[in-house]
């Protein structure tokens, strides 16, 4: 798909990823006049949503929130044909924008970037590729995604195993036929709970091992109606706009009191209401869900009831029932009939909660000390989360100094955006910032405007570098923390912690401020003159040396 040409000696961008941060760039450098290269790992665009074609992938934020807001012809054009996006329905949205734009003949797809290394005294990034190519730009642009490096487990025997074996993040892009199988789903995060379904329909039998329950909401996912996205649209602009300052970056109703300020039946029909919407919006039933552990406990309690009616094999419902964490400090799982599915004869579940995959065998696998025979394996374990694909990268900055050292007891950015010691190297939705603890749409237009509207601004005023002061740094870091530790989150063992990563820091690594919140903060950074930044010319650099 790539196409040979004559490259640029020095490039004002290289963006790293072709998802929807890396897309929205090129059309934004390129109309600032900035030339580009972008990179991509994958055969087309899309990011995440080319890798995750699992069966049941699906948006777990509504469709007509889901999309760009930045150019209005188009958000008025698209048809989004139900109210929660199928992948595939994602995956042609990114394509047409590729098309719209014009936008392919500046990425290289099937192409990983290997290593960016600072040359200081040029104040320019060199960037090798897995295809031998060596490319001199002026700012690096990191738009690789936070869930884009999938998790394996550590399970004995892998090799061993003579069946076919899938990760939900890596799925095959021919159709993946399960019928007359016995599949066996291993892990019950989002994408397990989301292909679980869809798989029992096909397959002769379906083994699910679970090692921590999740809470679950129903999507109530539905066609599209007329009226439903006529009124988005006629409203399109002021709801973007309203959007980007509230807490998740989308339009929720948040219903603003505390679960105890109303007794219990109140409580009961607002929780009942939500389920019945469907969706996520089931966590804005009050406003200390999240960080009133009593208040928690009555959202958690009513979805362990629901649970508890759904499934009918009760051995299996309290399985089922999460009690190790607070409702929401996990990712919230949306899904299409997950819970109904334990109802089905040819569906059974594997507590591992007492045990553990001992080992993969020829034929299967051996768990808590039973021997199982499968056809097929689908590995549902998910992904290093947010540091995993920047790591990934052998990137260094001033002195040599690699990432990896820097951030070897978590990652330290300001803003989520840039990282001390590593000039004109950008992140978008970067850990410190509200990335997955947002509409990741919202976030990324923000940052992309933000990262090139900085390149802009420097490019006007003949500066060449800019980076975090250390100091701007390291407070951004304890605030980040500080913020997170006034919720119930840390109390999670969750991938926004690294807790599923072996060996991986432990702190929270989103910004859980809110959207509008941050935004304001990077609003006011701008405003101040690039406040906590140090914005300079190549020759003030060595001066300072
Ligand atoms: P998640 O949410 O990280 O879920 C991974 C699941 O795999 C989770 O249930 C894990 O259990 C389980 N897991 C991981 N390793 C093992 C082993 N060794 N044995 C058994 N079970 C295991 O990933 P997803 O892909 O579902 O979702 C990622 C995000 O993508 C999601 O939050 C959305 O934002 C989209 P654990 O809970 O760690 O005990």
């Amino acid at each position: 798909m790539s196409s040979r040409r004559v490259a640029p000696e020095i490039v004002d961008a290289v963006v790293v990823g072709a998802g929807f941060s890396g897309l929205y760039l090129l059309h934004r450098l390129r109309g600032l006049g900035f030339t580009t290269r972008v990179f991509e790992r994958g055969g087309d665009v899309g990011g995440t949503w080319y890798w995750n074609r699992y069966p049941g992938a699906r948006c777990d934020v509504e469709s007509m929130q889901y999309s760009y807001s930045f150019d209005e012809a188009l958000q008025q054009e698209w048809h989004w044909p139900e109210k929660f996006s199928a992948q595939p329905d994602i995956l042609a949205y990114a394509s047409h924008v590729a098309d719209r734009f014009d936008l392919r003949r500046d990425i290289d797809f099937d192409t990983t970037v290997t290593a960016a290394h600072l040359d200081e005294a040029q104040g320019t990034w060199r960037v090798e590729t897995d295809r031998g190519e060596s490319v001199v730009a002026r700012h690096l642009v990191m738009a690789t995604g936070c869930i884009s490096t999938t998790q394996m487990p550590a399970v004995d025997g892998l090799e061993s195993y003579r069946g076919n074996t899938y990760h939900t993040g890596q799925w095959p892009h021919e159709k993946v036929d399960f019928s007359g199988q016995r599949v066996a789903v291993i892990g019950t995060g989002s994408s397990g709970i989301q292909a679980i379904p869809v798989i029992a329909e096909e397959a002769a039998r379906v083994t699910v091992f679970q090692r921590t329950p999740n809470y679950s909401l129903p999507s109530q996912n539905a066609p599209m109606t007329a009226a439903y996205e006529d009124e988005w649209k006629r409203c399109y602009r002021e709801r973007r706009a309203e959007m980007r300052y509230t807490f998740h970056g989308s339009l929720k109703d948040l219903n603003d009191v505390p679960a105890r300020s109303v007794d219990e039946a109140t409580r009961h029909a607002e929780y009942q209401k939500r389920w019945d919407i469907g969706g996520a919006g089931y966590l804005g039933a009050f406003n200390d869900l999240l960080t009133d552990q009593a208040a928690n406990d009555t959202a958690s309690e009513f979805v362990r009831e629901k649970i508890r009616d759904i499934v009918h094999d009760r051995q299996t419902a309290d399985a089922l029932c999460p009690e190790s964490h607070p409702i929401g400090t996990k990712r919230i799982c949306i899904d299409s009939g997950y819970y109904e599915t334990f109802n089905r004869d040819n569906v059974e579940l594997v507590d591992l909660s007492d045990g553990a995959i001992e080992r993969l065998t020829a034929d299967g696998l051996v768990a808590n000390g039973r021997a199982f025979a499968f056809d097929s394996i689908v590995f549902a374990t998910g992904f290093d989360a947010m540091t995993g694909t920047l790591l990934a990268v052998d990137i260094r900055g001033r002195g040599g100094l690699p990432l990896r050292r820097k951030w070897e007891a978590g990652p330290r950015t300001y803003l989520g955006l840039m990282t001390a010691e590593f000039p004109n190297l950008f992140m978008i939705t970067g850990p410190g910032s509200p990335s997955v603890k947002s509409n990741m749409m919202t976030s990324i237009e923000q940052h992309v405007e933000l990262v090139t509207d900085t390149m802009a601004h420097m490019r006007d005023r003949g500066l060449a570098l800019i980076e975090p002061e250390r100091q701007a740094e390291d407070d951004w870091v304890a605030h980040v923390q500080e913020v997170a530790n006034g919720t119930l989150f840390p109390r999670a063992n969750s991938w926004y912690m690294g807790a599923n990563i072996p060996g991986k820091p432990r702190l929270f690594m989103p910004y859980i401020g809110g959207v509008g919140p941050y935004r304001r903060i990077c609003e006011e950074v701008v405003a101040a003159g690039y406040r906590g930044f140090r914005l300079h010319s190549l020759d003030a650099a060595a001066a300072a040396e």
